[in-house]
């Protein structure tokens, strides 16, 4: 954060450039995690913005989960991914998710083609003898921290070419008329093997949340089979429940 050095390479209000700064300056590694921040007075002396910028941007990291604050101990790097409560009566993207939140969402490749299906994949999606899959596998992050694995598998007539989908999956599906409208979702409990780990940023054998997704066309075609992997130290999933049966 030296004096004058927020200005130059990013748009914006002020209070909007100091955020960026400070995300580049985590993203970088030059701020690393669980570092304390300086003050918010010692940052407006050493930008020379006014103390009520400095609070703003700050305020808007906090939001973000990408700093937290302690009474009395001043703010520091979140060490985690930016934790997230995520409502389980909704069917909504990724994409949807997070931009509803103000983050920003980029994914990593991990696959994404046409192959011979599994027979987990013959099965979840009703596959026909010969048929393929379409697969699309992606970390994806929010703010740039690793949120999640997901390995989506879907019929080729639905997704006949996965190169096509270059930032959200239920984007395409909309566009082509194929959007699901509902969806099974199991989550239970596993411990993160070594490569999956490291994707996501944690130690091996680090707990995480397992959700398999089946979703469904309106006329009860099934069009995705997701397996997905959730760092559980980002996700709150919340169920409203209602007496009755
Ligand atoms: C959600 C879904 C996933 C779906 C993806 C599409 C889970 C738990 N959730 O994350 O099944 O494929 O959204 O997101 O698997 P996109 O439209 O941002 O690509």
């Amino acid at each position: 954060l030296r004096p004058g050095a927020w200005v130059e390479d990013a748009a914006g209000p002020l209070y909007v450039r100091l955020r960026k700064r400070i995300e580049q300056s985590i993203d970088s590694g030059l701020l690393a995690k669980s570092a304390p921040l300086p003050g918010e007075r010692e940052i407006a002396s050493l930008t020379g913005l006014s103390r009520v910028t400095v609070r703003r941007a700050m305020q808007e990291l906090v939001d973000r989960g990408i700093i937290v604050q302690r009474q009395g101990s001043g703010s520091f790097v979140a060490d985690a991914a930016p934790r997230v409560e995520q409502s389980l009566s909704h069917l909504t993207s990724f994409t949807e998710d997070m931009e509803r939140r103000g983050l920003n969402v980029t994914s990593e490749w991990l696959t994404r083609g046409v192959f011979i299906p599994s027979p987990e994949e013959v099965m979840a999606l009703a596959l026909s003898s010969g048929e393929q899959v379409a697969r699309v596998a992606r970390l994806r992050r929010a703010e740039g921290r690793p949120m999640a694995i997901e390995r989506a598998s879907l019929p080729t007539d639905i997704l006949p070419d996965p190169q096509l989908v270059t930032s959200s999956l239920y984007a395409v599906l909309e566009r082509d008329g194929n959007r699901p409208v509902r969806a099974l979702q199991r989550i239970s409990a596993v411990n993160l093997g070594a490569e999956d780990a490291a994707l996501l940023g944690v130690e091996p054998g680090t707990a995480g949340l397992r959700i398999i997704r089946t979703s469904y066309l309106p006329n009860r075609r099934v069009i995705e089979y997701t397996r997905s992997l959730y760092r559980a130290d980002a996700y709150d999933f919340v169920a409203e429940l209602r007496l009755g049966n």
